[in-house]
């Protein structure tokens, strides 16, 4: 997020047949709360789409009837809309069934066959058909398949497949590990793979001809599902045939995933990139999974903690996104409950910031006709200082829960100086300068927070930026806004509806 260098952060393409929940919402959020820092500061992309292809799609769609295009499409409008009920805003939505996907993976395909890294092979081993996969002979149980759901007999299959020569890029990729340890965050998923490195690659099967929904190759058979998804984060932006437009600006950029798919895009993804002679990801993230209620208790109202559209109906998307970022470092494994949201609701976002705005614009009203005083120069001036490049640097670096810490030294203090300074007092002894001085601060100080806040609460940093009578939004060049005295002696404030109501636990 330099910026000098126009940002470009992608999400997973989601499983069309798969049911959206908070896991997904929370990479979509994480890159969200990204690219709205990354455009603060100059150019920023992101994007995000659905996987459309593999067998499981085309059983899915054969046992509701349909073909597979059509149940594709049928799903897509559902993954479409995830990302706007979490006011989570990309510029781009990709699907891999979309001609425009399908002219890129050709290409990619085509330069890794000239380049001598594609070649014809002989794809066999024992295979379940019920499980559509195969095992090694060392994992069946009596000649069954190994899935102790399963045990049905195995059938010894043969495939005549396209096989990338990933081998080839083991010492460049181990070489190139070594030298970025940057290259692949947290140091546990690093650690892992380069693991993977060190006990070698082997070739694999880049195509599949035993079934036909996925891209067709020219000679026969179709791509391999995940050589087609990941070719996903060029096609959106136009390679190769509009390689010098967006591409040419916004590649390599930042994959942000989840922990389970690393070796796909910090190995498989980077070899595929230098075999085509094109530039690897800037960095990919692999962030912790969200797992289950943890034994919490659910709330009534509420049947599952993990459908995210119901925990928005509930808390509404901007506490969501609060709470998934605030609560556990990005790399780590938590568990989320009712229980947690609420109590983090209530008090970080209701008590520290709801009533910090509301306290202040209510004293402002009563002492000063709610017309903001002259600027002052005082304390909270130089804390500040440092902060846009604090969070900032926070949230470059998946920081998101620090970043956040940071602001909230900012709600504190605020806080603390109406404790401390008690205006009621300086205005019953007439120290007007003082009560000036400080209700400039409390407002200033709050214009910055709804700065600073935009990209990880869109809509409630908005209100605030309202509530102080500000034209527009938050949405600005961090540069330009976060410049102390930046909100003008006599503005109007306009006080509204609280930020963050109470939300009470349901009656026992
Ligand atoms: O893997 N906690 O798609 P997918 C945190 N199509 N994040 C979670 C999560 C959880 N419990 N569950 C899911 C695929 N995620 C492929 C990807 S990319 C070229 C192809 C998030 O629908 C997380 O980002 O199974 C994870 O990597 C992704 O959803 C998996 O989504």
């Amino acid at each position: 997020m330099s910026p000098s260098r126009p940002f470009y952060v992608t999400t997973p393409i989601f499983y069309i047949s798969g049911t959206p929940h908070i896991g997904h919402a929370y990479t979509t959020i994480a890159a969200d709360v990204l690219v709205r820092t990354a455009r603060a500061h100059g150019p920023a992309r992101a994007l995000t789409g659905t996987d459309e292809h593999g067998q499981k799609v085309a059983n899915a769609a054969a046992a509701a009837g349909m073909t597979p295009q059509e149940y594709v499409d049928s799903l897509a409008p559902r993954w479409r809309e995830l990302a706007p009920v979490f006011d989570a805003r990309f510029d781009d939505f990709i699907r891999t069934t979309e001609p425009r996907h399908v002219t890129t993976c050709l290409a990619l395909f085509d330069r890794m066959r000239a380049k001598g890294d594609v070649y014809e092979g002989v794809y066999e081993g024992w295979y379940c058909t019920h499980d559509e996969t195969f095992w090694p002979e060392a994992k069946l149980i009596d000649g069954r398949c190994p899935n102790a759901e399963c045990r049905r007999p195995v059938q010894w299959l043969s495939e005549k497949n396209w096989f990338f020569r990933l081998s080839k890029y083991n010492a460049p990729l181990l070489a190139h590990f070594r030298a970025n340890p940057d290259f692949l965050r947290p140091q546990s998923r690093y650690n892992e793979m380069m693991a993977l490195l060190e006990e070698g690659l082997e070739d694999f099967s880049i195509s599949r001809s035993s079934f036909d929904w996925g891209i067709p190759l020219p000679g026969g058979g179709v791509l391999y599902v995940w050589y087609d998804a990941l070719i996903n984060y060029i096609s959106a932006l136009g390679w190769p045939d509009d390689a010098d437009g967006l591409f040419a600006e916004f590649w390599p950029g930042m994959h942000l995933i989840g922990k389970e798919i690393a070796r796909f895009h910090t190995i498989i993804w980077p070899a595929m990139l230098w075999s085509a002679d094109l530039p690897l990801p800037a960095r990919v993230f692999a962030h912790g999974w969200i797992t289950g209620d943890g034994g919490l208790k659910i709330g009534k109202s509420l049947g599952n903690a993990m459908d995210p559209y119901l925990l928005v109906e509930e808390f509404g998307a901007d506490a969501l996104r609060y709470f998934l970022l605030r609560e556990a470092p990005f790399g780590s494994d938590f568990s989320i409950s009712v229980d947690k949201l609420r109590q983090r609701h209530n008090s970080d976002l209701g008590n520290d910031l709801g009533n910090l705005l509301r306290r202040s614009l209510a004293m402002l009203a009563k002492y000063r006709d709610g017309l903001v005083p002259e600027p002052s120069d005082g304390r909270v001036s130089e804390f500040v200082a440092d902060l846009p490049v604090l969070v900032r640097d926070h949230v470059s670096a998946l920081r998101f829960r620090e970043a956040l810490d940071e602001i909230w030294n900012l709600v504190a203090l605020l806080n603390r100086a109406i404790d401390e300074q008690k205006p009621w007092e300086l205005h019953k002894a007439g120290r007007g300068v003082e009560l000036d001085a400080l209700l400039y601060d409390l407002c200033e100080g709050m214009r910055w927070l709804s700065v600073l806040l935009f990209p990880f609460m869109p809509t409630k940093s908005t209100a605030i930026w309202e509530q102080l009578g500000l034209e527009g939004t938050p949405e600005r060049a961090w540069a330009d806004a976060l410049v102390w005295g930046g909100l003008a002696a006599g503005t109007q404030t306009n006080p509204g509806a609280p930020l963050f109501p109470r939300i009470e636990p349901p009656a026992a």
